[in-house]
C-alpha cells in the first residue's frame, strides 16, 4: 500500500476548504476547527460519565459478521458509567458505533456550535462513537456515501482512508459496505493480500479536538490508540455517481443481502468472503498480465 499523510492545517477558511479539499475530494485534518465550542474544553470521559451515567449503551466488538445478526445489531449493552470505567481500566474490544447520545442527553447539544465550511450539514442529531485502547472500527464506507466531518475527543486515534477508485484491490465483500475482516489495516500482510500492493490511500492521527474531513464515499478504518470518542456530522453526497450508489445501497443492496442471509444463512456469508479473494485476485492477474505485456 502507498499511504500518504493526510494534510493538516490549524484552521481554514470556507473558500479554501471548498477549493483545496471539497472540490478535489481530498481528506484533511483541521486541528482547531472547534476551538470555540464548549465541547472542546468540556467533552471528556468524566463529563460524559457524569451526564449520561444511567443510559444503556449498545456495544459492538470485532467478531466477524454472522448471518443471524441484523444490520448494525449490537452485541451487548451496558450502562454508560460502567462502560466508561471499563474503557479507562482495561483494554476492551467493546465499541459504541453510531449512537445518538445527543438525543438521549439533550443537554449535550448546548456544547456545540453551528458548523459551516460551505457544505450543508444534514439535519438530525450527530452520531457518536466510542472505543477502548487498540480497538478498531472495521474498514468500511458509509451507506449514503456522505461527506463526513469527524470530530475526536479525549484520546488519540489512527485513521486509514481510501477513495472508491481503490475498490477492486481492497478485497471488498459483495453486497456490503465492508472488506475482508481479517486484514489488519494498521499493518497489512501484503504476502497474504497481494492486491494491496496496488492500493493508494491516506493515513493520519487524530487527537483531542481535531476534525477530519472524509470526502464522499471514502473507506475508513479507525483504530483507537488510546481510549476516546468521536462525533460525526454529514453532508449529502453530491456527485451523481455517488448519489446513485447511495440510493442503490439503501433501497436495494441492504434488502437483497438480508434476503440472501435468510435463504442461505452462513453459507451466503462464507461464499461472499471467498468471492472477495477470488474476484480481487482475478483483477490482480489482469493488471499484472497487462503490465508484463507493456
Ligand atoms: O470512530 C469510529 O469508531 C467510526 C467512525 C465512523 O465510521 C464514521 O464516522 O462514519
Ligand atoms: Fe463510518
Amino acid at each position: 500500500m502507498q499511504l500518504q499523510a493526510i494534510d493538516r492545517v490549524k484552521t481554514i477558511s470556507k473558500e479554501d476548504f471548498i477549493r483545496l479539499y471539497y472540490r478535489k475530494q481530498k481528506p484533511v485534518i483541521i486541528e482547531e476547527a472547534i476551538a470555540d465550542w464548549p465541547a472542546f474544553t468540556k467533552w471528556n470521559f468524566d463529563y460524559i460519565k457524569a451526564i449520561a451515567a444511567d443510559k444503556q449503551v449498545p456495544l459492538y466488538d470485532d467478531r466477524p459478521v454472522d448471518h443471524k445478526d441484523g444490520f448494525n445489531q449490537p452485541h451487548a449493552t451496558m450502562r454508560m458509567d460502567a462502560y466508561i470505567d471499563l474503557l479507562q481500566q482495561a483494554p476492551t474490544k467493546f465499541r459504541i458505533f453510531l449512537w445518538n447520545l445527543l438525543k438521549e442527553v439533550p443537554a449535550l447539544q448546548a456544547d456545540y456550535r453551528p458548523f459551516n465550511l460551505g457544505l450543508p450539514i444534514m439535519k438530525g442529531l450527530p452520531m457518536l462513537f466510542f472505543g477502548g485502547r487498540d480497538s478498531h472500527t472495521f474498514m468500511h464506507y458509509d451507506i449514503d456515501l456522505a461527506n463526513i466531518f469527524h470530530f475526536h475527543f479525549q484520546g488519540k486515534k489512527e485513521v486509514v482512508l481510501f477513495d472508491q477508485k481503490q475498490n477492486k484491490f481492497l478485497y471488498k465483500i459483495a453486497h456490503s459496505l465492508i472488506v475482508r475482516e481479517d486484514i489488519n489495516w494498521s499493518n497489512p500482510d501484503e504476502e497474504k493480500w497481494p492486491a494491496l500492493h496496488y492500493v493508494t490511500g491516506f493515513k493520519g492521527t487524530l487527537e483531542h479536538g481535531q476534525m477530519l474531513y472524509m470526502p464522499e464515499g471514502y473507506w475508513h478504518y479507525m483504530k483507537y490508540i488510546t481510549p476516546g470518542f468521536s462525533m460525526s456530522l454529514r453532508s449529502i453526497a453530491r456527485k451523481p455517481r455517488h448519489l446513485a450508489k447511495a440510493l442503490y445501497n439503501v433501497l436495494v443492496m441492504r434488502y437483497f443481502d438480508q434476503m440472501m442471509r435468510r435463504l442461505r444463512g452462513q453459507k451466503w456469508i462464507d461464499y461472499k468472503n471467498q468471492q472477495a479473494i477470488e474476484r480481487t485476485h482475478r483483477h490482480l492477474a489482469k493488471i499484472q498480465s497487462k503490465s508484463a505485456a507493456a
